[in-house]
């Protein structure tokens, strides 16, 4: 069979594209390698810059998000017991919408699913051929039987282990990777949330962050060691090592209940360069990653869809390859300004294994800066609030 555009990947960002190429008239395929219900059982992000929450619209996707998603117009940060507030509106004049992964996903999927769309779940061994020629093909088998997708381009949307970036030659490819020395364990639980607004935590036992999904679930997490399993953390110990990380009054008031999804998840900085090659193009996690302080995952990768969604509304509809020659560049520099502020949030709010007493002092400092100077609040809120595509 033929498609204009072959997706790789049935996560938030293929979806995305997927639909907006839709929307404009454009054929696509989208191959997922698990069941819709296994990428819906993922917990991740929870917050949406703007610019996200426009490209919902603009796919037609932003109904039940309009009507259920939070608007925040700040955050909270703590040091200890101390605890001050970043007012994103009055700072840039834009909030945030806490809506999350599972949600954006469900209604793409809903939304794909309504306008018969073509996704493929369960596909194994997808590869992609001849990206460097003029006529991409992407091969797949499913239940027992090869199939073959002919396309004009392919969009490599298919998440940091997906098989896209490695289908770019070492030669062309080159990688930047931060690991970081802890990981973050988070949790879901249906109790009210400790606070209307996100609170990031610096403790002197390590970072927590209290998040939410709405007005009887909340979504926490606490900095926990590498070698660290879920096994090893009971609900009960979580809630109390919770409990000593946040700021007395918020501890006193936290509501806690059974978790209802336990995870760990690493933290890392990655970059792929360049996000283009031929006509293969790497969008969201499949080209960064970012550690998940600051909430820059997911919003990047919508960034990605944006530009190359423009690029190839361009080509079909105006014949013009300008958009997808720039895709790789413009993608790339708002990428690493993301990468830059989510590795100086984490670096703030985590505590370092090796973190000497001067390191330690620093981070104090810096932080005290943000509370006392609404010069430095305001580039937090820019960033956070998410830098203009
Ligand atoms: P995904 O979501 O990984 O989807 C990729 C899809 O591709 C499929 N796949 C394949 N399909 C076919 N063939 C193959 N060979 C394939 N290999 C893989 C996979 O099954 C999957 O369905 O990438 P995508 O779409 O680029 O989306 C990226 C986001 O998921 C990610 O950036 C965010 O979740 C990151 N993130 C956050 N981002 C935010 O913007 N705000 C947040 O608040 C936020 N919090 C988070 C996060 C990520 C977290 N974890 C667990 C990493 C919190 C956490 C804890
Ligand atoms: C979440 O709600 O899952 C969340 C919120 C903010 C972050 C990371 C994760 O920075």
């Amino acid at each position: 069979m033929r498609t204009q555009v072959a997706i790789i990947g049935g996560g938030p960002s293929g979806l995305l594209l997927s639909q907006l190429l839709h929307k404009s008239g454009i054929s696509s395929v989208v191959l997922e390698r698990k069941t819709r219900d296994y990428v819906l059982g993922r917990i991740r992000a929870g917050v949406l810059e703007v610019g996200m929450v426009d490209l919902m619209r603009e796919a037609g996707v932003a109904e039940r998000m309009e009507a259920e998603g939070y608007v925040h117009d700040g955050t909270k940060i703590s040091c200890g017991d101390e605890i001050f507030h970043i007012d994103f509106k009055k700072l840039t004049g834009t909030p945030v919408m806490v809506y999350g992964q599972t949600e954006v996903t469900r209604d793409l999927y809903d939304a794909r699913e309504a306008a018969g769309g073509d996704i493929r779940f369960n596909v194994e061994n997808v590869v992609i051929h001849g990206a460097d020629g003029d006529a991409p093909f992407v091969t797949y088998s499913a239940e027992g039987q090869e199939h073959r997708i002919d396309c004009d381009y392919v969009a490599g949307c298919d998440g940091f282990h997906g098989v896209s970036r490695q289908t770019i030659p070492l030669d062309v490819r080159k990688e930047y990777e931060k690991v970081y020395p802890f990981g973050w364990l988070g949790i879901l639980s249906e109790t009210p949330p400790v606070d209307d607004e996100l609170i990031y935590a610096n403790s002197e036992r390590g970072f927590a962050l209290c998040s939410m999904r709405n007005a009887n679930l909340s979504r926490y997490y606490i900095q926990c060691s590498l070698s660290d399993s879920v096994d090893d953390w009971t609900d009960a110990a979580f809630w109390e090592e919770l409990k000593r990380r946040i700021p007395r009054e918020a501890a006193d008031k936290l509501v806690t209940g059974p978790s209802i999804e336990k995870s760990i998840a690493p933290l890392r900085s990655f970059v792929t360069e360049p996000m283009r090659w031929g006509r293969l193009f790497l969008c969201g996690d499949a080209a960064h990653i970012v550690p998940p302080t600051g909430a820059k995952g997911l919003n990047t990768a919508a960034s990605d869809i944006h530009y190359l969604y423009n690029g190839l509304k361009d080509f079909y509809l105006d014949g013009t390859c300008d958009g997808l020659d720039a895709y790789s560049e413009k993608a790339l520099a708002r990428v690493w300004k993301a990468e830059r502020f989510s590795w100086w949030f984490s670096s703030l709010m985590h505590r370092y294994p090796d973190q000497s007493e001067f390191d330690l002092k620093m981070q104090q400092a810096e932080i005290a800066f943000l509370r006392d100077n609404e010069n430095a609040q305001k580039v937090m809120a820019e960033n956070y609030v998410g830098l203009p595509y």
